[in-house]
C-alpha cells in the first residue's frame, strides 16, 4: 500500500505520545498513548518511538533512558530484557540511537505520521530523503476499519463492564440526587472492573440538560418527573465503549416519556436489525428518520406524509445528530469517510460520521435520539413552511421535556443477523421500571 516506487529503502517513523501538563504547571494529565502508536507498537507508555522497515519487515522500538531520578519519582525502570518480552521488538534500542540508526538505514523516503514528527523527536532526515506526512496516517486508517479478534475481545469486555456500572446507576437514579453523583457511581463501578480512564466526556443529564447533546457540566439536582440521560463510557486497554440511556428519574415513565422513548427504541431497533453488511450508514440514518416522522405522525406532533415531512428535513428538528460513528481504540474511530466521499448537505444528516458500505469487522455505535429542543423547535414554529408541518399545540407544552437517547455499539459481521451486538444493558420499558423498582425497595 506505501508508494515505495523507486524508494526500496523507504522507512516509517512513528513517535508515541509522552506526558503532558495542565497548562503552565507541573501537574501531569493522565497519560494515554497515541491511538496510531498503540495499534501498532502495543506500547502504552510514554516516550517511545518506531522505526518499521517495510522491505524486510523489521520493527526497531526506541525505548526512553530513564534517569535514576524516574526511579525516585515515577516508577521502577524496566531492564531491557524486561522491555524486549514485553512489546517484542526485532530490534530494541535506547531513543538516543535514534539518529544513528536513522543515518545506518540511510532512507531515501520517510513515511511520519505528523509533520513535526522528525523535530519532535530531536533528529534530522538524511539530505534529499523525501518526506510524506499523509500516507501512514491514511494506510493505519484502513487497517483499523475493520477489528481484529484482539480487539474484539477488548470491546467485548469494555461493553460488559460499562454495561453493568450503568447498571448501578439506574439503581442509584432517584429524584434530589445530583447527576454528578451519579458520574461517580459510574466510575466507582467502572474502577472495580479496572476499566480507569474515559473513552469520552461523559454527559450526565437530566431535565431539559438531556436535549443538550454534548452537557458536560453535570451540575443540577435531578427532580421527580424529569428523565436523566447518561452517555458515557471507559476504556478496557484503549478500547472504549459509549454507551446511552435514558430513564424516567422516579422510576416511572409518564405517559409522553413512555410515547417518546418507545419511538427512539423503533429508532434503534429498527436500525439495528438493518444492519449487515452491505449496507450504507446513510440508508440507516434515514431509516431512523423515517420511524421517528411515523412515531410523530402517530402521535399526533407533525402533520402531513412522512415524504413530504422527509423532504422539509422535520427529521432534523428532533433528531440533529448523526446515527452513529466507528468506534474503537478511539470513541470517534476514524475512516468514517472515504477518499473523495463528502458530507451530505442537509440538516441532522450532516452531521453523521460514517458514509460507508457496512463490511464485517466495522465497529460502530448506533445511537438514535429525540429531543425537544427550543432552540431548533422556536424559528421552526415561525417559517412559514416547516411551521405548517408541525402541530404547535401539543408541541409548545413538550418545550421542556428534554431528550432520549439510545445508544449500543455493534460489530458488523457474516452471521445471519449481519452483527454482534456487543451491548448488554437494558432499553425495554418495563424491564428499567422493574430495576428501578426493586432498587427503591433495596434502598428502603
Ligand atoms: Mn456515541
Amino acid at each position: 500500500m506505501f508508494d515505495t516506487k523507486g524508494a526500496d529503502d523507504a522507512i516509517v517513523v512513528l513517535r508515541g505520545a509522552s506526558v503532558e501538563h495542565r497548562y503552565d504547571t507541573d501537574f501531569e494529565l493522565p497519560f494515554r498513548q497515541e491511538s496510531r502508536f498503540w495499534y501498532l507498537t502495543g506500547v502504552s507508555e510514554p516516550d517511545y518511538s518506531a522505526i518499521f522497515v517495510p522491505k524486510t519487515g523489521e520493527f526497531h522500538l526506541f525505548a526512553p533512558k530513564r534517569e535514576t531520578s524516574y526511579a525516585v519519582w515515577n516508577g521502577r525502570i524496566r531492564s531491557q530484557e524486561e522491555i524486549q518480552e514485553l512489546y517484542r521488538p526485532d530490534v530494541l534500542h535506547n531513543s538516543d540511537a535514534l539518529q544513528s540508526v536513522l543515518d545506518d538505514l540511510a532512507p531515501t523516503r520517510i513515511f511520519a505520521g505528523a509533520e513535526e514528527e522528525l523535530s519532535a523527536l530531536g533528529v534530522v532526515a538524511p539530505e534529499g530523503c523525501a518526506i510524506d506526512h499523509r500516507s501512514v496516517v491514511d494506510i493505519l486508517t484502513l487497517c483499523r476499519l475493520h477489528k481484529t479478534d484482539g480487539e474484539l475481545e477488548r470491546m467485548r469486555f469494555a461493553n460488559q463492564a460499562n454495561s453493568a456500572a450503568h447498571e448501578a446507576v439506574l439503581r442509584s437514579v432517584r429524584p434530589g440526587a445530583w447527576e454528578y453523583q451519579m458520574k461517580g457511581v459510574l466510575e466507582g463501578t467502572l474502577m472495580q472492573h479496572g476499566l480507569q480512564f474515559p473513552a469520552y466526556n461523559g454527559i450526565y443529564a437530566s431535565g431539559t440538560n438531556s436535549a443538550i447533546l454534548h452537557y458536560v457540566v453535570n451540575h443540577q439536582e435531578m427532580s421527580d418527573g424529569e428523565l436523566f440521560l447518561i452517555d458515557s463510557g471507559y476504556e478496557f486497554e484503549g478500547y472504549g465503549a459509549d454507551l446511552t440511556r435514558t430513564w424516567p428519574v422516579n422510576g416511572v415513565f409518564s405517559d409522553v416519556q413512555r410515547e417518546m422513548y418507545s419511538i427512539v427504541l423503533e429508532m434503534q431497533k429498527n436500525t439495528i436489525d438493518a444492519t449487515r453488511p452491505g449496507v450504507k450508514m446513510e440508508d440507516l440514518h434515514w431509516l431512523a428518520c423515517r420511524t421517528l416522522l411515523e412515531g410523530l405522525l402517530d402521535g399526533g406532533y407533525v402533520k402531513g406524509s412522512v415524504d413530504d415531512l422527509m423532504a422539509q428535513n422535520i427529521f432534523a428538528l428532533f433528531f440533529p445528530h448523526g446515527l452513529g460513528h466507528f468506534i474503537g481504540l478511539d470513541v470517534h474511530d476514524p475512516g468514517g469517510y472515504p477518499k473523495g466521499v463528502d458530507r451530505i448537505d442537509r440538516p441532522g444528516v450532516r452531521f453523521l460520521r460514517i458514509r460507508r458500505e457496512m463490511e464485517s469487522g466495522m465497529a460502530l455505535t448506533i445511537e438514535p435520539g429525540l429531543y425537544m429542543i427550543p432552540a431548533l423547535l422556536g424559528p421552526a414554529f415561525e417559517d412559514p413552511i416547516q411551521s405548517g408541518f408541525l402541530n404547535r399545540s401539543k408541541l409548545e407544552p413538550l418545550l421542556h421535556f428534554g431528550g432520549i437517547r439510545i445508544e449500543d455499539n455493534l460489530v458488523v459481521n457474516d452471521s445471519e443477523s449481519g452483527h454482534e451486538n456487543l451491548t448488554s444493558l437494558v432499553k425495554e420499558i418495563d424491564e428499567i421500571e422493574a430495576i428501578m423498582k426493586d432498587a427503591k425497595g433495596v434502598r428502603g
